[in-house]
């Protein structure tokens, strides 16, 4: 697996990117032009302003997440075809730039939702947290009212102009379902993947997190079956999954373990991030560490290692931990430390193979600084 990290960008993240390159065994950022609505077209000198940063740092840029999808293009308007043009403009450029994965999702109006980004644990750290009753209870027009009345409200992970629209996007999915979702989904695949394996790239969906329909909007990528149908769409290597085991391990009926069987070398890219569940389908963002939550982050990268995965990997929602002020989910100690879990599993899942560990001769051919 090839360690990766995701960062926000200049100005946008508490985290120096010189810090990034001295977590061990990392050696890549995912990003994104974060200021660039979704459907627009990719400004070039904004990619290459972000690869200067990169490549001053020895850190390569091969994993973007995300470019959005625009939401006419899961609505399937007719209006589509102009962002699926932009879209496939913004491929090529970052294929030149020598990109190899992008990140995208294809939730309806929401990315991912939680209900309390601070949630205070026994140890005194806090990690995002979400409690069902709370969205079960919400009329969708309800909450744009709330929005609406408070300004400064902001969902993580979203383009500002997103909740400006979403009031008359909530109308707009009225009668959109899941049927009409897996159509519109189709038509973008059918423009978009031959783009992508022309410029040598991979996209990879990421699951709905949660997993299940939110505010009576529809949600498919959500289990085994659905990627097996998602990949059949396109049955070609550039139709891949970004496999997000928090995203899909908030429902306790995905088998992670056998998705990385079943899927394997269309898993271009990796989350490995651990929830802990409760009885009532709320969940907490534990530690990475397989004995903090309920996803089996050691049985999960045991199945990464014994298909000989070589895709990207990133950790995912830290813990706010050590007084750290950051961007919730994404500070720098806590996902370092879950970077150190999985690494840690994998260097042991080494030894127990071959019982020799890790590439010896890759250590002593090493020059001294
Ligand atoms: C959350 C992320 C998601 C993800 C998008 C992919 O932290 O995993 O927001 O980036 O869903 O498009």
């Amino acid at each position: 697996m090839r360690m990766t990290f995701r960062w926000f960008g200049e100005g946008n993240d508490t985290v120096p990117l010189r810090y990034i390159k001295q977590i061990p065994g990392t050696d890549g950022i995912v990003w994104s032009l974060h200021d660039v609505p979704a459907g627009e077209e990719w400004p070039m000198d904004q990619i290459l302003e972000l690869k200067a940063l990169a490549d001053k740092e020895g850190l390569h840029i091969d994993v973007v997440e995300s470019v959005n999808v625009h939401e006419d293009i899961k609505l399937g308007l007719p209006t589509r075809d102009v962002y699926i043009d932009n879209y496939k403009r913004t491929i090529r450029k970052l294929g030149e730039v020598g990109v190899k994965v992008i990140c995208y999702n294809f939730m309806p109006v929401f990315d991912w939702l939680r209900t309390d980004l601070h949630k205070r644990m026994e140890d005194g750290s806090t990690a995002m947290f979400y409690e069902n009753g709370i969205i079960a209870g919400i009329d969708p027009h309800e909450l744009v009212d709330q929005i609406n009345a408070n300004p400064s409200f902001t969902m993580p992970g979203w383009e500002p102009e997103r909740l400006q629209h979403m009031k008359k996007l909530i109308g707009a999915y009225q009668g959109v379902t899941e049927e009409h979702l897996w159509a519109n989904l189709d038509y973008f695949l059918q423009a978009i993947i031959p783009v992508a394996a022309e410029n040598g790239i991979k996209m990879a969906i990421h699951p709905d997190d949660p997993p299940w329909p939110v505010f009576g909007l529809p949600r498919i990528m959500t289990c085994q079956a659905n990627f097996r149908r998602l990949i059949q769409l396109y049955d070609h290597p550039s139709n891949g999954i970004t496999l997000c085991s928090g995203s899909l391990g908030a429902n306790p009926a995905n088998d992670i373990v056998a998705m990385i069987h079943e899927f394997g070398d269309r898993i271009p890219f990796a989350h490995i991030r651990n929830i802990r569940r409760y009885e009532n389908g709320d969940f907490i963002e534990s530690s990475h560490r397989t004995r903090d939550g309920s996803v089996d982050i050691a049985g999960i990268v045991k199945a990464y290692h014994d298909i000989g995965f070589t895709g990207y990997v990133r950790p995912d929602h830290g813990r706010q931990i050590w007084d750290e002020s950051c961007r919730p989910g994404y500070g720098l100690y806590d996902r370092a430390l879950g970077i150190m879990h999985l690494w840690g599993l994998w260097d042991g899942f080494d030894y127990s193979n071959n019982g020799k560990g890790v590439d010896r001769h890759e250590q002593q051919a090493a020059t001294h600084p």
